[in-house]
């Protein structure tokens, strides 16, 4: 008796789906010193100064500004470091994160 083995056809496709993109985004408030937020985005976002500025004074003017965008770990991370500076020195500064479309 002979038998015939029948290899299954199995064809893994191999999906890299791209890891979804969040935006930091910074608030505004009346209260955190202007060239404190401009230190905060260059120690956290790694700016240069004209950066930063321009940064800190869409949000002055706008009441927000997306910073940059990153997967949802260093967001979140980055977010919650920024905050945390401005609270350390009683501020109510706020960055936060939000998925993009
Ligand atoms: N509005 C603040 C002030 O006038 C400065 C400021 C700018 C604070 C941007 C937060 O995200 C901010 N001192």
């Amino acid at each position: 008796m002979s038998q015939i083995a029948v290899k299954p056809r199995t064809k893994t496709k191999t999906k890299t789906e791209r890891p979804k993109l969040y935006k930091v985004i910074l608030l505004n408030d009346d209260f955190t010193p202007r060239e404190f937020v401009v230190l905060v985005l260059k120690a956290v976002f790694r700016m240069n100064e004209a950066t930063a500025n321009k940064i800190m004074l869409t949000a002055h003017q706008k009441g927000a500004c997306v910073i940059a965008v990153f997967t949802r770990d260093v967001a979140e991370t980055k977010a919650k470091e920024a905050t945390e500076l401005g609270k350390a020195k009683g501020y109510p500064l706020y960055f936060t994160t939000e998925p993009e479309e």
